[in-house]
């Protein structure tokens, strides 16, 4: 499914804006039709979540089912002539898509867009009605899992009475959250696109397949750079390759994106078809203690984050994605993680854009393996992965897949759940590695020599040795020592880090103190440089976050090195010193990230 973008042959309307929601405290809706003809609605932002727009308690709290309406006017010369698609980019968790009372579609997953060609259910007349339903119920059969019964023990019973019923440490939002388009294509359009790039010398290779919908389509041109390839097409497949002398390799210091022009031509040359598409050229791979981008050694810096603001929630805002993005360079960040589910598509192509390095994580946070049953959770699982890799395979910023965070990898059971997992990724994508997130490393990790790279998260100095500063570097390189024995992997500390109070400050560094967090952060990333199996640094959070209500959380994670609003606190200063190539002074031998030698 191709990002929808206006080409010569494509048009894009947003629907973003004021849509009308009705709340389904009974969840009757369906029973009475509500997608025929919905009660009266109150006004409701999209993309947003609905959690935090109104004064209303039940509102914030609500995990059920909300109905979302608005009318939809198309161009007249859309009607018949062009296929026409409404497209979410997502909607927390299951969404049902009616047009004119007819049901489009439905999709299961908080993170994935979907999308319904709608053009048989148009009005020639007039509006239309567009509805969809969302239900952001969590059960032990969906991924991520929710409502577990803490009697099941283990992640299950993680914070017991947590509320809403979550076991994972963000709060659970409910709505569409990314942006709902209206496109158009013509009858027989470009489908899919797959690039894959490789290099060898100075030269960068762009394969590329792509795949053709409907009927009549003979010739597919692709031009790069001013130099026209031709495909004839088999069937409604065709591939080729474009050479680019003198490339300019995709990487955070020289982020070069070509753009590669598909035309899909019928008979007497009629253009059917234009779509743009911004290629990095680049290549990854894992090579003993390293992870080589185009070949040379690259050290991680920056951050793990959330999706998560004041009022939006989990929605969209393309202001403080830029606000984020320029304060990730300001840091000199050079990669995030997307903890703990994938980013909306907005993000992906800053990163490609802004040349960040992706670890691109799916929705399988914290699954607990002491349910009976995980088939659906996998099934809903493989068909996520499938749908992340079919979104985000382009990006030359996705240097790595994480197919979980923190699930219950010590069991048995996990082994052959995440091995499908696993292969099923492998077989779509050979040109990445692939990564699980662990946190019990020396406790049993049944899971992580499955995978090309380690990731580790750990808090010393947090979750254990509270206020003992002193004791944490040895714990780290114990911990990174003995991980590194048992798998054998290059390893990303993708956790590490302390809760801080924006303001609250000490002489001698105290638990909950901005000085406290920096001091943790910079003994970690310390012994983390003496390690030369290491190659990245993401600290736990990029910003202050929303979770659920507990007495272990004041409203917000303030494990964050800026606050919910983006303010920097100490840990934000220290980063961007550590962090610039001032900070090689502290010694890392990387090609990208750091210039110099390891420190002994
Ligand atoms: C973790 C989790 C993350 C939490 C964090 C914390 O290990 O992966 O979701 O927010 O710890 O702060 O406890």
């Amino acid at each position: 499914m191709l990002y929808p973008i206006d080409t010569a042959t494509r048009t894009r309307i947003d629907l973003s804006g004021i849509w009308q929601a009705v709340f389904d405290w009974e969840d009757k809706g369906l029973k009475e039709k509500w997608f025929e003809n919905p009660p009266a609605g109150r006004d409701i932002a999209v993309p947003a979540s609905w959690n935090d727009q109104f004064q209303d308690w039940a509102a914030h709290n609500h995990v059920g089912t909300v109905w979302y309406y608005r009318d939809l006017y198309v161009p007249e010369d859309w009607i018949g002539g062009k296929n026409v698609f409404v497209r979410v980019g997502s909607a927390m968790y299951h969404a049902t898509v009616w047009v004119n009372g007819k049901l489009m579609c439905e999709h299961e997953g908080g993170y994935m867009p979907f999308e319904c060609e709608v053009s048989s259910a148009l009005n020639r007349q007039g509006g239309n009605l567009l509805v969809v339903r969302v239900n952001n119920t969590l059960s032990d059969k969906t991924c991520p899992q929710g409502n577990l019964d803490p009697s099941l023990g283990g992640i299950a019973a993680w914070r017991v009475g947590n509320f809403p019923n979550v076991h994972y440490d963000f709060f659970h939002y409910g709505g569409i959250h990314r942006p709902v388009v209206l496109y158009s294509t013509g009858k027989t359009y470009i489908d899919d696109i797959t690039v894959k790039t490789a290099i060898k010398g100075a030269s960068g290779t762009i394969r590329f397949e792509t795949v053709v919908s409907g009927k009549g389509a003979e010739k597919l041109e692709v031009t790069v750079e001013g130099r026209t390839v031709e495909t004839a097409l088999r069937g409604q497949a065709g591939s080729g390759s474009v050479v680019i002398k003198n490339c300019v390799f995709w990487c955070p210091e020289t982020p070069r994106l070509y753009d590669a022009r598909f035309r899909l031509y019928g008979k007497g040359g009629k253009l059917l078809d234009e779509y743009t598409l911004p290629v990095g050229v680049r290549t990854v791979e894992v090579s003993g203690k390293s992870i080589l981008l185009n070949g040379k050694p690259v050290y991680l810096k920056g951050f793990g984050r959330h999706e998560d603001l004041h009022v939006i929630g989990k929605g969209l805002s393309l202001p403080w994605l830029v606000k984020d993005f320029s304060i990730m360079k300001w840091i000199n960040a050079n990669s995030f993680r997307t903890s703990h589910y994938p980013y909306a598509e907005e993000v992906m192509r800053m990163a490609d854009r802004w040349g960040f390095l992706v670890i691109d994580e799916s929705s399988a946070n914290s699954l607990s393996f002491a349910v009976k049953d995980m088939s659906r959770t996998l099934a809903v699982h493989r068909r996520e992965i499938r749908e992340l890799y079919q979104r985000d395979k382009n990006h030359p910023s996705v240097i790595m897949w994480s197919v979980s965070n923190e699930s219950e990898t010590n069991k048995e059971q996990s082994v052959p759940y995440f091995k499908t997992i696993r292969d099923d990724l492998r077989k779509l994508d050979d040109t990445r590695p692939i990564t699980i997130v662990v946190c019990v490393g020396q406790h049993g990790e049944k899971t992580a020599s499955m995978f090309d790279v380690v990731c580790y998260n750990q808090y010393p100095g947090w979750y254990s040795h509270y206020g003992r500063v002193e004791k944490v570097a040895a714990n780290v390189a114990e911990h990174v020592r003995s991980t590194y024995e048992l798998f054998g992997k290059p390893i990303i500390y993708t956790e590490f880090g302390a809760d801080a109070i924006s303001g609250m400050h000490a002489d001698i560094p105290e638990m909950w103190t901005e000085e406290y967090q920096k001091e943790i952060i910079r003994v970690i990333i310390e012994a983390l440089r003496k390690c030369d199996c290491v190659v990245g640094e993401q600290v736990w959070n990029f910003a202050d976050f929303k979770t659920g209500q507990h007495t272990h959380r004041i409203v917000y994670n303030h494990k964050g090195v800026f606050t919910r609003d983006r303010k920097p606190k100490m840990a934000a200063h220290y980063l961007r010193d550590a962090w610039s190539a001032e900070g090689a002074r502290w010694g890392i031998p990387f090609e990208y990230g750091f210039p110099q030698e390891r420190r002994q």
